[in-house]
């Protein structure tokens, strides 16, 4: 086989890469290694960006989203048993975000592809990438029982954490920045309606706790667990008075209980390789990056990628010049950096600290006093939230 632009990863950054490359007119194919049903119930992401809600729209993959979108006007900290609204149209002229489900979008992307193209190979798992320094790059991959390859002009790593693209990259000139936080996400999906409009932050004693939701029927809801956690070690009323402990209030509020359809721990971590090109080889999303879940960062981080390297490719392919190209990696860097910076921020401010750090303790204490009480801290924090500007 022979295309352009091989892309490696049929997840959301794959997939809307190769949606707008092919209304460019690039000719581009997907290897996704598992199965559609696999990836398109695999439970991710739910918060999106305005930059990722336009990139669905320039896509033409945005009229589920449209319909069926909530649109939300901010976040609610809580901590002490006082509830805070962070208000965002107020706090950065205008902005707001969305809950989409990262599934469905998967979903409404992989139906426009298998019904416009380009071409999308399920259980195509890339087994290398050769010659990535070379014009004509080869990915090696096995498909119906037999190793195949795909000859290339680029080749796009989309292919998450645990795909084979970074490791492609030589050691000489590569470095990866670390940090594995010490605790996991239990989540959890519920048949219920959300307690809340709105998402909740919630600094507990014994820990933190998010609600957020898929629907006005069903809800979406988090809960820090330590490292290793088996989710089978959660039953569900175990999970549902943790988290009626972490979101306590005196308010009148009350978590509503039901039956949970989905368990699964996610660990915590910061990770960032630069560069993120060699040769023509590039990486895109968490083949290059991941961030903790509690800035919401990660699935729109994938996103901006794909915005800026569906522009490069658009120059290219218009002009015959690489200048955009040359740049992919720095530009992208700056705004992955700046998402790790607030993730991270934001983990460590939210999250019970496992060696009882009672300095820590009190300092996260101060942050959230800062926010509550100074609009121009919780500006700050519905600024990044919301989603800096593309091409910082
Ligand atoms: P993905 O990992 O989504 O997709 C990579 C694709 O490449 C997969 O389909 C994989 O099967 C395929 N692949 C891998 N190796 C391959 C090979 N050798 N050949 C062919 N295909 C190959 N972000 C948030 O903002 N909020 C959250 O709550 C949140 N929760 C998460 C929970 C989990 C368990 C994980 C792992 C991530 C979570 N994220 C969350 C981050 C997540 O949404 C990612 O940012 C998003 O999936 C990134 O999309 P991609 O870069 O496309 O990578
Ligand atoms: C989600 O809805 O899955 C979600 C929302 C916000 C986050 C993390 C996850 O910070």
């Amino acid at each position: 086989m022979r295309t352009a632009v091989g892309i490696i990863g049929g997840g959301p950054a794959g997939l809307l890469l190769a949606r707008l490359l092919h209304r460019t007119g690039i000719d581009c194919v997907v290897l996704e290694a598992r199965t559609r049903e696999d990836v398109e119930q695999r439970q991710r992401a739910g918060m999106l960006e305005q930059g990722t809600v336009d990139a669905l729209r320039e896509a033409g993959a945005a009229e589920r989203l449209d319909a069926e979108g909530l649109v939300h006007q901010g976040i609610e900290l809580r901590f002490e048993r006082e509830r805070h609204h962070i208000d965002f149209p107020a706090l950065t002229g205008g902005r707001t975000v969305t809950i989409y489900a990262q599934t469905e979008i998967v979903k409404d992307l992989v139906a426009l592809q298998l019904a416009e193209g380009p071409p999308l190979l399920w259980e195509a798992q890339a087994l290398a990438v050769e010659k990535p320094e070379s014009a004509s790059p080869v990915v090696r991959f096995l498909h119906e029982g037999r190793e195949q390859t795909l000859i290339c002009d680029w080749v796009i790593g989309c292919d998450g954490f645990h795909g084979i693209s970074r490791g492609t990259f030589p050691a000489a000139g590569s470095h990866t920045y670390e940090r594995d936080h010490p605790y996991s996400w239990l989540g959890i999906l519920a048949d219920v309606a959300p307690s809340c409009d709105e998402l909740i932050y919630a600094r507990g004693q014994s820990g933190f706790a998010l609600h957020s939701m898929r629907s006005i029927h069903v809800s979406r809801l988090y809960l820090q667990v330590p490292g290793g956690t088996d989710a089978d070690d959660w039953p569900d009323d175990r999970i549902w008075d943790e988290l009626d402990a972490r979101f306590a209030v005196d308010a009148d509020w009350t978590l509503h209980r039901g039956p949970i359809t989905a368990k699964s721990v996610t660990p915590m971590r910061s990770y960032v390789h630069e560069p993120m090109r060699h040769g023509r080889l590039v990486l895109a999303g968490d083949a290059a990056h991941i961030v903790p879940p509690t800035g919401a960062k990660g699935l729109n981080l994938a996103v901006s990628d794909v915005r800026v390297l569906a522009r490069t490719f658009a120059e290219l392919h218009r002009t015959g010049s690489e200048r955009l190209l040359d740049d992919y990696s720095r530009t992208c860097l700056a705004r992955v950096w700046q998402a790790t910076r607030f993730s991270y921020d934001m983990t460590r401010m939210l999250h019970a600290q496992p060696d009882g750090d009672v300095f820590e303790n009190r300092l996260q204490l101060a942050r959230l006093r800062r926010i509550a009480s100074s609009r121009h801290a919780a500006a700050e924090l519905a600024t990044n939230y919301t989603g800096l500007p593309l091409l910082t």
